[in-house]
């Protein structure tokens, strides 16, 4: 389908949407019980980062649906994605996820329209005055076609870097266009669809440091100059290297002082139980502390499809089931969970999840651990399964009962089969290579 027709069928659609936005909203407010509903009741949304090869998986579906009051499409809506080559855009991905969210009237962040990264490699290529059209026209085809669709889009993401210098980062941007990229792209974007809100994105900006005292300077130089931004977004991807700041709700104070919207982007915070609930408390305390703080959204639905799956950063397990993280946002949103609910804890759902690492390597062995977790019940027993490469066998294996099927291990606890809420415990092995180095499959986690 040609851009234009897609255009005129997108914005004929608008009607039924707001059709059903409205019937959204009444209905999250009898029922304070999620997310997304808890947050409109202290006037925030709440959103996910979805991934349109998910929306197929009807807990992932469900989840999404139940939850979240908006959402931003992870991957679909970047250069890589949309504008393959020059001039021509594909919106496949990105429709769906637009499309879906609509349906459920679920508000949608666009991201992202100029960023280094999963950039195609013929915007690298242009010269200077090529690469400029081809930036506005890149602006243009996106924010065109979804004009009026989107709530807030990251307009320039990841401009600055890090490190104490408070300088730009090198980019094809940056480097051909000098700093003024930033400006033109916020322009640009103004045209092409005013009423989106326009946003500047980044990380390790959640503190007062060096980095976000850049954004700070250009957001404060873009407002006297009168260039048109609308927003800040602070992507906030914590973990024990970048823990939640101590200042962080000042520094979304001193932002939102300069006449800005606050959001908070692409939250997730590794770790577990009741330190990782503390985190996500801190982190929405801030954002309810600022008034200008307008929403927030977890960088995905569940731990076992996000970007750093390992460190089990989100409110819901790789079995949906909500996390002591998830009880802790929506009480801290004013929310209260309802033991009926599903996924809620005292629902009786049994879950766990199992994840592995390489604990030690050598030539011509490694030592594996797979670590269990428990979902929002106490459990008695696990089940999961290790599947090795087939060259590989298992010399021991401690802190659990294996039984074998060629290369398939199902491993059962042997004394650590009782795990409260939250709890985890691991069982460990070792493995020869015989000639293979490569990983391990962990299966799925049963819980009894
Ligand atoms: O979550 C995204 C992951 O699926 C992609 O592989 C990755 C590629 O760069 O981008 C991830 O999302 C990033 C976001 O677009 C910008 N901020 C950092 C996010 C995590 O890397």
């Amino acid at each position: 389908m040609s851009m234009t027709l897609r255009r005129l069928t997108r914005a004929a659609t608008a009607g039924l949407v707001a059709a059903a936005a409205l019937t959204a909203a009444a209905h999250s407010a009898e029922a304070a019980d999620t997310l997304g509903s808890a947050a409109a009741g202290q006037g925030r949304y709440f959103g996910t980062a979805v991934a349109a090869n998910h929306l197929g998986e009807a807990d992932y579906t469900a989840t999404l649906d139940r939850e979240f009051s908006s959402v931003t499409p992870e991957n679909e809506m970047k250069w890589d994605a949309t504008e393959p080559s020059r001039g021509t855009f594909t919106f496949g991905s990105a429709d769906r996820i637009v499309d879906h969210a609509q349906s459920q009237g679920m508000d949608v962040r666009g991201h992202t329209l100029v960023w280094h990264s999963q950039l195609p490699s013929w915007v690298g290529s242009l010269g200077a005055s090529d690469l400029r059209t081809a930036m506005n026209a890149h602006i243009n085809g996106l924010m065109g076609h979804y004009k009026g669709e989107i709530h807030s889009w990251d307009v320039v993401n990841e401009a600055f870097q890090d490190g104490g210098s408070g300088a730009r980062r090198s980019s094809p941007f940056q480097d051909k266009l000098g700093n003024g990229f930033i400006e033109e792209a916020f322009r640009t974007a103004r045209a092409a669809d005013p009423a989106a809100k326009l946003c500047y994105n980044d990380y390790n900006t959640d503190g007062v440091n060096a980095k976000s005292n850049a954004v700070y300077d250009m957001v404060e130089d873009f407002k006297s100059r009168g260039v048109p931004i609308d927003c800040v977004g602070f992507q906030s991807h914590f973990n024990s290297n970048s823990p939640v700041p101590s200042d962080y709700r000042q520094n979304l104070q001193r932002f939102a002082d300069l006449g800005v919207d606050v959001q908070i982007t692409e939250l997730d915070i590794e770790g577990s139980g009741s330190a990782q609930a503390a985190d996500y408390t801190k982190v929405v305390e801030a954002c309810l502390a600022v008034s200008r703080c307008t929403g927030m959204t977890v960088w995905g639905v569940t731990d076992k499809y996000s970007w750093r799956s390992g460190g089990t950063p989100l409110l819901f397990d790789g079995n949906y089931q909500e996390k002591p993280a998830h009880d802790a946002v929506l009480s801290a949103l004013g929310g209260s969970g309802d033991p009926g609910d599903p996924g809620d804890p005292g629902d009786g759902t049994l879950s766990c999840t199992a994840t592995y690492t390489r604990t030690a390597d050598w030539s011509s062995g490694y030592n594996g651990q797979v670590t269990i977790t428990a979902g929002d019940e106490p459990i008695s027993s696990w089940t999961t399964t290790v599947t090795l490469p087939a060259q590989q066998s298992v010399s021991s294996l401690w802190n659990g009962t294996p039984t074998r099927s060629g290369n398939v291990m199902t491993v059962r606890p042997s004394w650590n089969g009782t795990l409260a809420a939250g709890a985890s415990t691991s069982f460990g092995f070792t493995v020869a290579k015989n000639g293979s180095d490569a990983a391990p499959a962990v299966g799925t986690c049963t819980a009894s």
